[in-house]
């Protein structure tokens, strides 16, 4: 990056988090259906929470939340644009030797920005159920509500070793898909579009439950935001038809 683009994305950044106290700005989190996850000049961007720290309490404490968004999220944001800096550097400079690396690197950092951003907008304090296309794609997908919580739930408590569940919409299919996800990039199918994810790291719930995830993943399901779950839906419906 050149001086003037570092100057220009720095300005860039500082606004955002000069704004990220303005909850107009948290509400507008995505744009047509996609999450706003870089800026104008393609940096990446950690968005505002869309709640406070507490918000979440007493399923998700304050404390793994402060942690969480800021160390986390924010570390993998700050990832991704040094991987891709570097991947940038290398082609200007004709130097490919090192490259493999950071594109994995930046697969790796990349996703983990996407399933946060994800993340945070799937949670709420007021319990909600599927509604809409949601609730009929459930029931003709999983045969029922009930199933498709039994199979997210055992998929999400049974990763090895940290990461994620998901469900996520299959424009292939025109399904709705359930997938394991190691770390935060493995075990995809191509095209799959998340709807709802669950974190599984250590980080999201070690403070808090010890080294109980079931514990953790039965208590998420008292702060789904199935609203947001169903918008999801309808905004990948809308994007790939
Ligand atoms: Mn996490």
């Amino acid at each position: 990056m050149n001086r003037a683009n570092f100057l220009k994305s720095g300005t860039l950044l500082s606004a955002a988090s000069l704004l990220s106290t303005s909850n107009a700005f948290a509400q507008n989190l995505t744009n047509n259906g996609i999450d706003k996850l870089v800026d104008a000049d393609g940096n990446y961007v950690l968005q505002p929470l869309p709640y406070n720290e507490n918000f979440l309490e007493p399923y998700m404490d304050a404390e793994t939340m402060h942690l969480h968004y800021t160390f986390h999220h924010g570390g993998a944001v700050k990832g991704a644009n040094k991987d891709l800096q570097i991947i940038k550097k290398a082609l200007d400079e004709n130097n490919l030797e090192t490259v493999d690396y950071w594109t994995k690197k930046l697969s790796f950092h990349f996703s983990s920005h996407v399933l946060h951003s994800i993340f945070w907008t799937n949670l709420t304090n007021k319990k909600n159920e599927p509604s809409g296309e949601l609730q009929k794609r459930i029931e003709k997908n999983f045969g029922s509500f009930d199933r498709l919580k039994a199979l997210i739930a055992a998929t999400s408590k049974n990763v090895d070793g940290n990461g994620w569940g998901i469900i996520a919409y299959q424009p292939y299919s025109d399904s709705l898909t359930v997938l394991q996800c190691e770390n935060h990039e493995k075990l995809t199918q191509w095209g799959a579009i998340p709807i709802l994810v669950i974190d599984v790291w250590e980080h999201a719930y070690y403070l808090k439950y010890k080294n109980k995830r079931t514990d953790f993943v039965d208590a998420l399901f008292n702060i789904i935001n199935w609203d947001n779950v169903a918008q999801r839906l309808n905004d990948a419906l809308k994007i790939t038809k």
